[in-house]
């Protein structure tokens, strides 16, 4: 049995503010004291993490000098080597400051969408002294309370100029970044725009080199927005657009809550997990998340060794899912297949159109069929509460009977 402990090869990572979260929220105080940056990287490599990431003030003060910022960054390097740790990814912070209060490239305010111009480039700057090639935007202030300003499509036009010239400054300095944009339904506004996975994939589609552009799609925006995360993976997947993923955990219907991956909806959790390690996702495996407040340090890192080892848990569960041939079985049953009509149904010919036409279909037959949903959930339920019998591969079977 694995003991579920992570290593480098998973690829998890976390974020310098996630781990470094404070336990401060709109009604209270930190509960915790900040955690140094190097003292974060050891104990993450000592987990097992692979990566961090930070937005550019988790690591410079917005207000550092030149000579602090350089400081700042070569202590971080060496901390980098001496953990192995590297960083895959960078963003900007672009909702902390009170600049930013009504939007950064979507502001009104032409200033502000400068400045926030400057200052990501700064931010990828410093991704890119790292080595970072991903680039996430997660446009937290871009939205609105107050619809009557009349922004609603100027605002898209302003983030869409923004997002080009972005690109455009990548390749310009052969930073070779791809973005990925992050999108959320509300909070801290009141509406964010690009709100969910579907509506960031069809602003995509309208830049001027969509190619550079995916979606880093997270766990608990989906589900604030009453949406099935599993579902919005799987979209962004099939278009080739799964750049980057937020994994953590949300009840339904309530404020941001991050919580450690699978804290909530272990079901979704399992088939995002399933769709991550079948698909081909080779990304970092990102624990946007963190501990909850009512915790010290020691939770901290109980918190962050919970995101890890409930993945490689799921992951488990995966490989058992694929090897249980009962669950295969059902699977298989649920679908129906039928050579004729798929070929039919495909790839357009007037013929085609034609025989379908004229097709007699048993649509009292097609109603009537039981497809055995009930039963295939209760197995992959069964599968998650462990009372099922695992399904082994045949190496694995061996290798326990040479103990
Ligand atoms: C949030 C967001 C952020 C972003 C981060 C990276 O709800 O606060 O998820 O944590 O992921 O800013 O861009
Ligand atoms: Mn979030
Ligand atoms: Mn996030």
């Amino acid at each position: 049995m694995s003991s579920f402990q992570a290593t480098p090869a998973d690829k998890f990572t976390f974020g310098l503010w996630t781990v470094g979260n404070v336990g401060r929220d709109p009604f209270g105080e930190p509960t915790r004291t900040a955690i140094d940056p190097a003292a974060i990287l050891s104990k993450l490599a000592e987990l097992g993490a692979w990566g961090v990431n930070f937005h550019d003030n988790d690591l410079v003060p917005i207000d550092a000098s030149a000579s602090e910022r350089d400081a700042i960054v070569e202590g971080f390097r060496r901390a980098l080597q001496e953990t192995g740790l590297c960083v895959p990814m960078a963003t900007t912070n672009l909702f902390t400051d009170p600049a930013f209060k009504d939007g950064a490239f979507t502001s009104a305010d032409a200033r502000v969408r400068a400045y926030a111009l400057q200052k990501t480039m700064r931010a990828m700057d410093l991704g890119a002294e790292f080595g970072a090639k991903t680039y996430v935007f997660w446009g937290g202030r871009e939205g609105t309370e107050v619809d009557a300003g009349g922004k609603l499509l100027d605002a898209m036009s302003w983030f869409r100029d923004s997002l080009n010239f972005l690109a455009e400054y990548s390749e310009d300095q052969g930073y070779g970044y791809k973005f990925a944009l992050e999108p959320k339904p509300n909070e801290p506004r009141g509406d964010i725009f690009l709100p969910t996975v579907g509506s960031a994939l069809g602003f995509i589609a309208t830049l001027d080199k969509p190619q550079m552009f995916g979606v880093n799609p997270e766990f608990a925006h989906e589900t604030m927005a009453g949406l099935s995360f599993p579902h919005a993976i799987a979209q962004a997947i099939d278009a080739g657009k799964l750049f980057h993923v937020d994994l953590n955990d949300q009840k339904m219907g309530r404020f941001d809550q991050d919580l450690r991956f699978g804290a909530e909806n272990l079901k979704s959790a399992f088939f995002t997990v399933y769709l991550l390690e079948t698909s081909g996702y080779d990304g970092p495996r990102h624990f946007d998340a963190h501990a909850l407040r009512t915790e010290d340090e020691a939770g901290v890192w109980a918190f962050a060794r919970g995101c890890m080892r409930t993945y490689l848990v799921l992951k488990e569960k995966v490989r058992q899912f694929r090897e249980d041939a009962e669950i295969q079985a059902a699977i298989e049953a649920y679908r129906v297949r039928d050579a004729e009509l798929e070929g039919l149904s495909k790839g357009y010919s007037r013929d085609k159109a034609e025989a379908l036409k004229s097709r007699a279909f048993d649509r009292g037959e097609l109603g009537r069929r039981g497809p055995g949903l009930e039963h295939l959930d209760q197995l992959v339920t069964d599968l998650l509460l462990g009372v099922r019998e695992p399904a082994r591969s045949s190496s694995a079977s061996e290798a326990e009977a040479t103990l």
